[in-house]
């Protein structure tokens, strides 16, 4: 690892349009970026939709990277990639294109207007945790093992490979 990077992990859904290809897209996207090593892709999840109004199952997928960008100017690459897939952001929760959001960066915290790190609800949510645990089944978030989280997340059920349709 370059010195100063940071292992980065990643989580992506997509409700709306070619969801399957758009994930594929905007994962290269995402590493197509000098300060943007991928390191690990997770499976592909079918998953239901957790909160935010009736809406089509999801596709979730979670990858690490090592970078050399600070957090904002990670945020902001993600943010790039989400506005190339004509991401609107208009009801919260609601159904997307494309979403992607810092999971973590290395061990940082850090809170403010634009961003929260560890994401505050990643720790209760099995479509980042489980496709994270079967990416790296080593993967400790906040100090508690991400396959344990998973396990207890209320959203495992309903949680499926995603192998194509
Ligand atoms: N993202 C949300 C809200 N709800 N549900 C699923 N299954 N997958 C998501 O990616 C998702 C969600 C807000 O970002
Ligand atoms: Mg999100
Ligand atoms: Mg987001």
């Amino acid at each position: 690892m370059n010195a100063g990077a940071v292992t980065a992990v990643l989580a992506l859904g997509s409700n709306l349009g070619e969801s399957r290809d758009t994930l594929s897209d905007a994962v290269a996207q995402l590493a197509d970026h000098p300060g943007v090593r991928l390191q690990a892709v997770s499976p592909v999840v079918r998953t239901r939709p957790v909160g935010g109004p009736d809406q089509p199952d999801y596709l979730n997928l979670v990858i690490s990277v090592e970078t050399d960008l600070a957090p904002h100017d990670l945020l902001a690459h993600c943010q790039a990639v989400e506005n190339a897939h004509h991401r609107v952001r208009e009801v919260r929760w609601g159904p997307r294109t494309l979403d992607v959001d810092i999971i973590t960066y290395g061990d940082t915290v850090l809170d403010d207007e634009t961003l929260t790190l560890p994401h505050p609800r990643a720790s209760t949510r099995a479509f980042v945790l489980q496709p994270w645990a079967w990416m790296d089944p080593g993967a400790v978030l906040s100090g508690t093992p991400v396959a344990e989280l998973a396990a207890k997340a209320e959203d495992l059920p309903g949680l499926e490979i995603f192998e194509g349709d």
